[in-house]
């Protein structure tokens, strides 16, 4: 299986999403420094928000196969400048979080991921596991 790391801001839902991934049962834990397992990389939502962190995350992405960038439905505002998946010369998908969410929009978010760069893009709803099969397979 491709190895996935997830990047995005706090709240996006990376920890939600690779505890669907693993088929865990999903609880609320604050991820606080880079977590590794065999498929998944999962990093702070800070490393994100902070100018300097973020480079830590162009040298994480070098650890995986595919770049997995998140945006939240429901997020009023992106984080991802536009043409950024050129930095990596790795895969790097597009994931639209908390689809089912009051007040989410698809549309914007994807337009966002699109002008990022991704190509691909996959929208899933973590709590319920819609979509998060198709990431799955993508992965094998
Ligand atoms: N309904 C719904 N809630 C989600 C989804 N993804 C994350 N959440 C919720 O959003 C909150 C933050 O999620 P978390 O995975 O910790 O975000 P992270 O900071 O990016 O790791 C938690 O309360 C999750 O239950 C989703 O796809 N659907
Ligand atoms: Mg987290």
């Amino acid at each position: 299986m491709k190895k996935l790391i997830l990047m995005g801001r706090s709240e996006s839902g990376k920890t939600t999403l690779k505890q669907a991934l693993n088929g865990e049962k999903v609880h609320y834990y604050k991820t606080q420094y880079v977590h590794y397992n065999d498929v998944l990389i999962d990093t702070p939502g800070e490393y994100a928000q902070t100018k300097h962190l973020g480079y830590a995350l162009a040298l994480y992405a070098y650890e995986a196969d595919v770049v997995g960038l998140l945006v939240a439905a429901t997020e009023s505002y992106t984080l991802f400048p536009p043409n950024i998946t050129c930095m990596v010369n790795r895969d790097v998908i597009g994931i639209v979080t908390k689809i089912n969410e009051p007040g989410a929009n698809i549309p914007l978010a994807e337009q966002w991921l699109r002008n990022s760069g991704c190509r691909t893009i996959f929208r899933v709803d973590s709590v319920t596991g819609e979509g998060v099969r198709d990431i799955l397979d993508y992965l094998q």
